[in-house]
């Protein structure tokens, strides 16, 4: 069961550690950038792309989904941006020589970052049934291929369609619709392992699955709570919106196992007094304990309605229900069992107190270290329950603030990616498209992987990202991705899905952000939805990576012809031809997008898309109101002996993609293998800082998962709390330790112990 560490593979993982920063961003974020952009793609090029990042003539940065605001700096780039950019921006090709040359068992040795390394995808390329590498394809023998076997299968619930969140939204409209022409809705996305917890909560409670704030709301807001993100390496424009909160009077409180250097002080590399000095973000530090958050927000909330006069009881009789119900959970909260979950001292949560109930316009902040655990989608329901309490959402300056991942990652769940399609949303796909969508719902990434594994699911397509890495349990994942009759990758960059394959596989090279998109009827725009719910337009400048690519939109429809024929009314080619015609459908079927094509030429910036509650305070959700909700307390318990270990990002990454090897916010360089243990667990266990262990996880049935080799760096890290990296770390996560409800993979607490390597 144990993933090695690649053999073969020239890029060496020797990691060393110095003293962690206390700051984010300033000179060496700015030099850092540079030199990967200039090692990618050289100067010139490095100029005139990074002047068109997220400028209201360019593309949007393929890097976070964190909203661009409104005055833009000349350079509207983060160090994290740049990295990005670059790494699609490269000059490094993938050409068919390189696959005659690397057979697919060559590049199944090999790293991610080494794959990653080699360049853009050039040419089609088709792995024949038997054959031992990728040789060159045609783009009709492609689709042929594709239509073969998508026609061959016994229900069209034996397909798969993965979507990563760089998509389009006119090509996330297309790959749905196709799905649903088809007849499925197994229409999985990388949204299933990342803000689904989110989604889950907030349509429960508020009756919409975003956030509720603006960029403006956050510039007013007086304070801001961020919990479970680490906006320094993941948001790095987010530390500007909270300078710039701060400079305004907000207060900020951070809740996070580790000391993040980005929440600790910014050094906004935009203007000169920040390049020196700094400013100091964080006002109360709250390191919790992995998986304590719903346990601290209880305690908060019962010593709010317990404060007297501090409910905002007017907006809790008007717009909310549920009220006395979970009231009555509330006050049963006690300290002893808040301080066991959370690890925090009573008069830091006293302090936290303090500042909620000072604050009037309060918004609460999060991402992954909440919604990747069991009881997430109940954790962030007790946040909302904080924030009724306080009347702070829907109103300037207050509210909810999940922030995304991918830079479109939104917009593809708003273009119909999902998996359960509410009836209303497939009503007007019908009417407007005259076809009968399957109401059956699909499969989300982990089930989509059991029904790989159990040969329920044959073929598996994917438009964007890196599907086996990305996924928990790798070596369950990888077995069930070879088990398909068909693979079909859509892609910009060579990553380990491609090289583990099903008994056929394909790989479709397209479009990047950044490459300039000329169709027959000219050239085109896409876009896409941020954060913050603002649409805008995304204009690629660069020449394509190579004359063979296809866009993503004429992928589909070009997919779409094949397999459909002759039976399909829909106008495919046109579609292929000027997208401004797709976004005409989309305006007739998805809510908000009226008019669609003429907002976007009124608006270059953008435009908002409605959000009841924010805009009206009204809770479209079962009861008409916002919902308090009132679940049981959870926390994981950690047998003696085991710590809970979160597997997190790298400062020198994007999700799968590892542009180099260190972390410098962590002080972590030359490698990845690192787990970062408190010293007193560490020694505990008997593990000096240097030392080598094998990481292996305990499952509740019994099961257990190695990951071999990382360097045991003494960190101060909450105690009883470790912290290591994914990918390589997805091994470790049982493919069934999912959150309820919500079904995301648990990869933020996974049980394990230390085992002293034997390379050591
Ligand atoms: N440069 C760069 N930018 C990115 C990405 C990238 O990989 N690289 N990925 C993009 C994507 S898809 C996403 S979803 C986002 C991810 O953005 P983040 O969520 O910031 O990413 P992670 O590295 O997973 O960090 C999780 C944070 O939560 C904390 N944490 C872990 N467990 C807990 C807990 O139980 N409670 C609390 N309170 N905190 C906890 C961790 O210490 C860490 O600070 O970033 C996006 N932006
Ligand atoms: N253990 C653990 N696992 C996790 C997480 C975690 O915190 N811990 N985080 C989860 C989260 S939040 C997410 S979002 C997922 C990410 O899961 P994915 O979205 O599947 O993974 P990425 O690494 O973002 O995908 C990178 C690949 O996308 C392709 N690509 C890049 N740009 C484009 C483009 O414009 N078009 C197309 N077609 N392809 C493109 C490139 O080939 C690149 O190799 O991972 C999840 N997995
Ligand atoms: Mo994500």
């Amino acid at each position: 069961m144990a993933t090695q560490p690649p053999a073969g593979d020239p890029v060496q993982d020797a990691p060393e550690v110095t003293a962690a920063p206390h700051a984010a961003a300033g000179l060496p974020a700015v030099a850092h950038s540079l030199r990967i952009s200039r090692q990618q793609m050289g100067l010139a090029r490095t100029a005139r792309t990074l002047l068109k990042v997220n400028q209201k003539d360019g593309f949007d940065c393929p890097g976070c989904a964190w909203p661009e605001g409104d005055k833009r700096h000349v350079a509207e780039f983060c160090e994290n941006g740049a990295k990005a950019v670059a790494e699609e921006a490269t000059l490094r090709r993938v050409t068919p020589a390189f696959f005659a040359a690397h057979p697919v068992a060559d590049l199944a040795s090999r790293s991610g970052y080494w794959l990653g390394q080699q360049g853009r995808l050039t040419h089609p390329v088709y792995l024949a049934e038997g054959a031992d590498r990728y040789e060159p394809v045609t783009w009709d023998q492609a689709f042929r291929i594709i239509a073969d076997e998508l026609t061959a299968l016994g229900s069209p619930d034996e397909a798969l369609f993965y979507t990563s969140g760089r998509t389009s939204n006119e090509a996330a409209f297309l790959l749905q619709l196709f799905a649903r022409e088809f007849g499925t809705n197994n229409l999985p996305d990388c949204s299933n392992m990342c803000h689904e917890s989110s989604g889950s909560a907030l349509t429960e409670t508020l009756g919409v699955g975003k956030g509720s704030v603006s960029l403006d709301d956050l510039h007013r807001a007086d304070l801001i709570i961020v919990a479970g993100q680490n906006p320094g390496t993941n948001h790095p424009r987010m530390l500007s919106a909270l300078e710039k909160a701060k400079g305004a009077g907000a207060r900020i409180i951070s809740v996070n196992p580790l000391p993040e250097a980005g929440l600790e002080r910014f050094k906004n590399p935009q203007t000169p007094q920040g390049m020196l000095r700094g400013t100091a973000l964080t006002d109360l530090f709250l390191q919790i304990r992995i998986g304590g958050d719903q346990a601290l927000f209880r305690l908060l909330n019962k010593l709010v309605i317990e404060a007297g006069g501090a409910v905002d009881e007017d907006f809790v009789r008007t717009h909310t229900h549920g009220y006395e119900e979970f009231a009555a959970a509330a006050r049963a909260a006690t300290w002893e069992e808040t301080l066991t979950a959370t690890g925090l001292e009573r008069t830091d949560i006293e302090r936290a107190l303090r500042m909620i109930l000072a604050s009037r316009r309060t918004i609460v902040c999060w991402a992954m270290g909440l919604t990747q655990h069991k009881h997430a989608v109940p954790t962030i329901r007790e946040i909302v329950n904080l924030l009724l309490l306080r009347g702070a959402v829907g109103r300037p300056g207050a509210g909810v603030c999940p922030v995304r991942g991918h830079s479109n990652v939104q917009g593809d769940r708003t273009m119909g990616i999902f998996e359960r399609p509410s009836a209303a949303f497939l009503d007007a796909l019908d009417k407007e498209f005259g076809i009968t969508s399957p109401r059956h719902h699909g499969l989300d990434v982990v089930r989509s992987i059991q029904a790989l594994r159990d040969g329920r699911a044959k073929v598996f397509f994917a438009m964007g990202g890196n599907f086996v890495s990305a996924s928990p349990d790798t070596d369950v994942t990888e077995a069930a991705m070879r088990r398909a009759r068909l693979t079909v990758h859509v892609s910009t960059k060579l990553n380990r899905s491609h090289a583990v394959t099903g008994t056929r596989a394909l790989i479709l090279p397209t479009l990047g952000r950044t490459d300039r998109d000329v169709q027959a009827g000219g050239r085109q725009v896409v876009t896409v939805e941020d954060s913050m719910s603002l649409v805008h337009a995304s204009r690629g400048n660069l020449p394509p990576a190579s004359p063979h690519l296809l866009s993503e939109p004429a992928i589909i429809a070009r997919m779409a012809r094949a397999v459909l024929g002759d039976a399909s009314a829909t106008p495919w080619e046109e579609f292929e031809r000027d997208y401004a015609v797709i976004r005409d459908r989309i305006a007739r079927v998805v809510p908000g997008f009226e008019d669609f094509n003429a907002r976007l030429a009124a608006h270059p910036g953008g435009f908002a898309l409605p959000h009841a509650p924010r805009d009206e305070r009204r809770f479209p959700t079962a009861t008409g109101r916002a919902n308090f909700t009132a679940a049981p307390v959870e926390y994981p318990r950690v047998p003696a002996g085991r710590l809970l270990l979160q597997t997190l990002r790298s400062h020198d990454q994007y999700n799968t993609t590892v542009y180099g090897l260190d972390d410098r916010y962590r002080g972590i360089k030359g490698g990845r293998r690192v787990v970062l243990v408190h010293p007193d667990d560490a020694r505990a266990q008997g593990f000096a800082d240097g030392a080598y262990a094998d990481l292996v996880s305990e499952w509740t049935d019994g099961t257990e998962r190695r990951a071999p080799g990382f360097r045991v760096v003494h960190y101060p890290t909450a105690r009883g709390c470790a912290a290591a990296y994914y990918p390589e770390t997805n091994v470790l996560v049982p493919l069934d330790a999912t959150a309820d409800i919500s079904n995301t993979p648990a990869s933020k607490s996974v049980v394990i112990r230390l085992e002293q390597s034997p390379a050591d």
